[in-house]
């Protein structure tokens, strides 16, 4: 029985996933977000032997990728060209399932969305509004927000974007910023009329609070609810569908060079312009059938767009259904730091799938088991190795392997017979028939980490049937017995195979093959009669391996230098101090020395105590770089400059006459100031 949103039993499922932007490769918050569940989705009711269709595709449009392209020095096709095929590439190796796999710059995609503006515009959808927007004389073009930079009026950073400063995080409308530049041509941007065309959410009001906020109560996720609410009690503003650009879909009318159509207008008419790709003239049932459940997988960034924006460009079309849910989730951190592009704090999909060649199970699986559903959560490269050395290892493996391997010794690789039932038996019998829908139910309801758990609950009742009948000792004692225990469990490692495989798809493979099992939907699953007595079963081999400590630790020093490499990088030279005069400069006696004996000042970890040949005489400078200097007797014969009129004062007892002169470095070290030639000692710096 198919649970539903709803209880409404549908008959056939449109199943998205958002579509990535392509100007990066996808990494690990991407798959635990909306990848990994949506596969597991579309995979779960393909074997209830439901009519799916899975769509992903490229995002292709959006300033982000312009900027890249611009600093790239290429162009935005480049661009998206280049990470399409990344993305496609990584998608395919880790199993996820698309039917169809297209990307927005595709000239079907263009058509389509172009005349979705269209009919809207055409009906009488659309408000028209001329704004004022800053416009670059010198390229001739109007600016994106992105392209606009500045002083932010909140705390003085001087290079704010115009639609956020990073510096302190506030948002910005680009006419906020102070003293505003192009990014393009660093003229002084004016501002100049353009006309947009608006959604006017405003009216929709009435009925998406119908029906989101008393038609979804109870079914749509707490987080997504919430979300909706506090957009929709906040009130609805009418929003632009266009904008001035020239990468992404042309505006469909007389007149508007130029102007192209906003990215998260075009984006998810992408989602039915790919349906049309696949489907051909057959597509419109996928869309506007009420029989058909629609669920946009989605992070949590999105839900604006997929809950609000998106249902109000299908309803104002009228002739499309709504999504029936949008299970959006939260976000995944890595190693307790947000996951972070431009950081390059991530682990990026093609360089797993290269580190751990034959992996892709292990990394659905730990994904699974820690999506972010309700919460933000946290990855850890440990975490990772301990779901594969204790769980997949230990329990999954463990279970099908000792199965096999008995069934090998002890009846040469058949299936033996099943005898009379023991009360345990029965248990096992009865207990492995609830797994199916105790699974499906979770799936259903969009609950992965539960319905993954579930299943390694059955892998876990195998294993402790083995451990408490111990055939290895029974097979002596009680041999028909033993037949029924190993064909029981051969009904579990069979019923592992079809009740894992929307999780771990490989397993499932290689799990059929070793079991000699043919392909079986999720009705079958639940029973013990799977594999009949006097079938031959294939050679057992390892599910999974071992993860061991070095691969774990190549990673975690991976991650280790992005962040030396970050903190570098935030690095900038401290601010230039108030002017000073040249007399204020005078009074200064700089000069240079040379160092006659240089030792650590006992008791004092930090300061190193320096005698100076200052051309008078000599003279003791305590100074506390010794951190910077483990062998101080190195350093005698060098010269240092340090300053002369300062006034002598104690440190840990020894008197100080003079304060020599290092430079700090961007990570704290200090640097003894040295001439570049031996100059006559007492000489003066100025
Ligand atoms: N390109 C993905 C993102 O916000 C965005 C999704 C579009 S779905 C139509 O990262
Ligand atoms: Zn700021």
């Amino acid at each position: 029985m198919v649970y539903t949103d709803k209880d409404k039993k549908y008959r056939r499922y449109t199943v998205t996933s958002a579509l990535p932007y392509a100007n990066g490769p996808v990494h690990i918050g991407h798959l635990a977000g909306v990848y990994v569940p949506a596969d597991v989705y579309v995979r779960y009711l393909r074997a209830q032997g439901e009519q799916v269709m899975f769509i992903g595709g490229s995002d292709e449009h959006g300033v982000p990728i312009t900027i890249k392209a611009r600093r790239e020095g290429c162009t935005p096709q480049d661009i998206v060209d280049r990470y399409h095929k990344i993305i496609k590439d990584s998608f395919a190796e880790l199993g996820i399932s698309f039917d169809i796999y297209s990307r927005t710059s595709s000239k079907e995609h263009h058509e389509t969305a172009a005349a979705y503006f269209k009919k809207l515009y055409e009906e009488g959808k659309f408000i028209e509004k001329v704004s004022q927007q800053y416009y670059d004389e010198e390229a001739g073009c109007f600016l994106a927000d992105r392209y606009i930079t500045g002083t932010c009026p909140h705390c003085g950073n001087e290079h704010a974007y115009g639609d956020q400063c990073e510096a302190c995080g506030t948002s910005l409308n680009a006419t906020d910023l102070i003293n505003p530049k192009s990014a393009l041509s660093g003229s002084k941007p004016v501002l100049k009329d353009t006309k947009h065309w608006f959604l006017p959410l405003d009216q929709d009001e009435p009925w998406l609070r119908e029906w989101i906020l008393e038609g979804h109560k109870g079914d749509w996720k707490t987080n997504v609810y919430g979300q909706c609410k506090s957009w929709i009690d906040a009130g609805l503003q009418p929003r632009a569908v266009t904008r001035d650009l020239d990468w992404g879909v042309k505006v469909p009318l007389e007149g508007t060079d130029g102007k192209v159509l906003y990215v998260w207008f075009d984006a998810p008419i992408g989602y039915i312009s790919f349906t049309k790709q696949l489907k051909g003239d057959d597509w419109q049932k996928w869309w506007k059938d009420q029989d058909t459940k629609l669920v946009h997988f989605i992070g949590k960034d999105n839900i604006v767009f997929h809950c609000i924006i998106f249902p109000s460009m299908l309803h104002a079309d009228g002739s499309y259904i709504l999504p029936a849910n949008v299970p959006a989730n939260e976000f995944l951190n890595l190693e307790g730091d947000k996951i972070s592009t431009s950081r390059n704090w991530a682990v990026w999909l093609h360089e797993y799938l290269k580190d751990f060649p034959g992996k892709q199970d292990v990394l659905r699986y730990t994904l699974c088991s820690n999506a972010p559903e309700t919460k933000d959560n946290d990855f850890t490269w440990k975490d990772f190795q301990l779901k594969n050395n204790s769980e997949l290892v230990a329990i999954l493996g463990n279970f099908v392997n000792r199965t096999l391997v008995l069934t090998h010794k002890f009846y040469g690789g058949h299936v033996p017979a099943l005898g009379n039932l023991s009360a345990q038996d029965e248990e096992i019998v009865k207990e492995l028939a609830t797994f199916p829908e105790r699974i499906g139910r979770s799936i259903e309801t969009y609950r992965f980490r539960e319905a993954l758990a579930e299943m390694m609950n059955l892998a876990r009742l195998g294993n402790k049937y083995l451990t408490d009948t111990e055939p290895w000792k029974l097979i002596k004692s009680d041999p028909e017995r033993t037949a029924t225990v190993m064909n029981l469990s051969l009904q579990i490692c069979a019923n592992l195979a079809v009740l894992c495989a929307p999780f771990l798809p490989f397993t499932a493979d290689k799990l059929h093959l070793m079991l000699n099992l043919p392909a079986k939907g999720w009705q079958d699953a639940g029973r013990a009669d799977l594999l009949m007595e006097g079938h031959t079963i294939g050679t057992p081999e390892l599910l999974f391996e071992q993860i061991s400590d070095e691969a774990i630790q190549a990673q975690v020093d991976k991650l280790q230098a992005t962040k030396a490499q970050n903190e570098l990088n935030a690095w900038k030279p401290a601010e230039v101090k108030a002017p000073v005069t040249i007399d204020d400069f005078g009074k200064m006696d700089i000069r240079v020395g040379t160092i006659l004996e240089c030792q650590k000042v006992p008791k004092a970890d930090k300061l190193l105590q320096f005698k100076i040949e200052d051309g008078m005489g000599t003279r003791t400078i305590v100074s506390g770089i010794a951190k910077f200097y483990p062998e101080p007797e190195k350093l005698v014969g060098k010269q240092v400059c340090f300053i002369a009129n300062f006034p002598p004062r104690k440190l840990k007892g020894v008197e100080s006459q003079g304060m020599i002169l290092s430079a700090e470095d961007k990570d704290g070290r200090l640097v003894l100031l040295t001439p570049s030639d031996t100059v006559t000692p007492g000489c003066n710096v100025g």
